[in-house]
């Protein structure tokens, strides 16, 4: 309870950032959006990332204040970038629990209320597939709601969880996220190998855009194109970074 106490302490004493991690289409070199990811900068203890802090709170009543926080912060950024002709998607991670909540919806209406001049198109949401242990009518649902106000949806962590190829025909994300786990040793696990060539198949049937998550060398990503995966995020495109650095990397990105 400290923990969360603490956590709530941070959320209100605006210690939260957002860090920034650029998606490409590898193919045309263009950047197609950032993954907004949470850092808690902690005034003695420094840098803190979400895995050690989200797990305290992701059951709790926290994780959902955390949402909405993330939400509109990833508005205010995109109408930044919008002013400054940038058209990226950001996604933000949204845990199970928030989404499944009855004022999700209302929760994301606001937010795009309170910024009119933010497209709703550059919003993606990223679900874990967990969201399928719901009920999937209800989730599926939701998604659709979603999508009639213009946001877009992934499925991250793709391959992990408990995805069937009913959870995947049943709910309609446009993009399915590869999870790193499967990207890293593609280049000398052949297993792996057929494994991502399935995932990129069986999503090409579907119609769904796929991202790979973890491509961390330039061979990853031309094994990854030559499997038919446009899109790519991950160290050997960029780490996630502060804000104010990521118009000058785009810059020198070609
Ligand atoms: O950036 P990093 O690799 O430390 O993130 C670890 C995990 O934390 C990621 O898999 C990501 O899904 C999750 N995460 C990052 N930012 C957020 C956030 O704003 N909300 C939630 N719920 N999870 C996040
Ligand atoms: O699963 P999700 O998309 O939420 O995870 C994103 C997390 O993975 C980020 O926290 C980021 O720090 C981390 N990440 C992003 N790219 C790479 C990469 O190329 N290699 C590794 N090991 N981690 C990465
Ligand atoms: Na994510």
């Amino acid at each position: 309870h400290q923990t969360i106490n603490r956590i709530k302490k941070a959320l209100q004493a605006n210690e939260f950032v957002l860090h920034y991690q650029p998606k490409v289409n590898m193919r045309t070199g263009v950047i197609v959006g950032m993954e907004a990811l949470l850092r808690w900068q902690h005034p003695t203890k420094g840098m803190i990332r979400p895995l050690d802090f989200l797990p305290h709170i992701e059951k709790t009543e926290l994780i959902v204040d955390i949402g909405v926080w993330v939400m509109n912060q990833a508005m205010q950024q995109i109408s930044i970038w919008v002013k400054a002709g940038k058209s990226w998607v950001i996604s933000i991670n949204i845990a199970a629990l928030h989404f499944q909540r009855i004022d999700f919806l209302q929760h994301l209406k606001d937010a795009l209320v309170r910024h009119p001049n933010v497209p709703p198109n550059l919003l993606e949401i990223e679900l874990l597939e967990s969201v399928a242990l719901g009920d999937i009518n209800e989730v599926s649902q939701l998604i659709r709601d979603c999508q009639a106000l213009g946001v877009s949806f992934a499925l991250d962590d793709f391959g992990t969880g408990y995805s069937s190829l009913n959870y995947l025909k049943r709910l309609p994300a446009e993009t399915l996220k590869i999870d790193q786990s499967f990207v890293r040793d593609i280049l000398d696990d052949n297993d792996d190998l057929i494994m991502i060539e399935a995932i990129i198949n069986m999503g090409k049937v579907f119609n769904r855009r796929i991202i790979a998550e973890g491509v961390e060398t330039a061979e990853h990503g031309v094994l990854l194109m030559r499997l038919g995966c446009d899109f790519a995020q991950g160290y050997g495109i960029a780490k996630p970074m502060p804000e104010m650095q990521v118009v000058a990397w785009a810059n020198t990105y070609v």
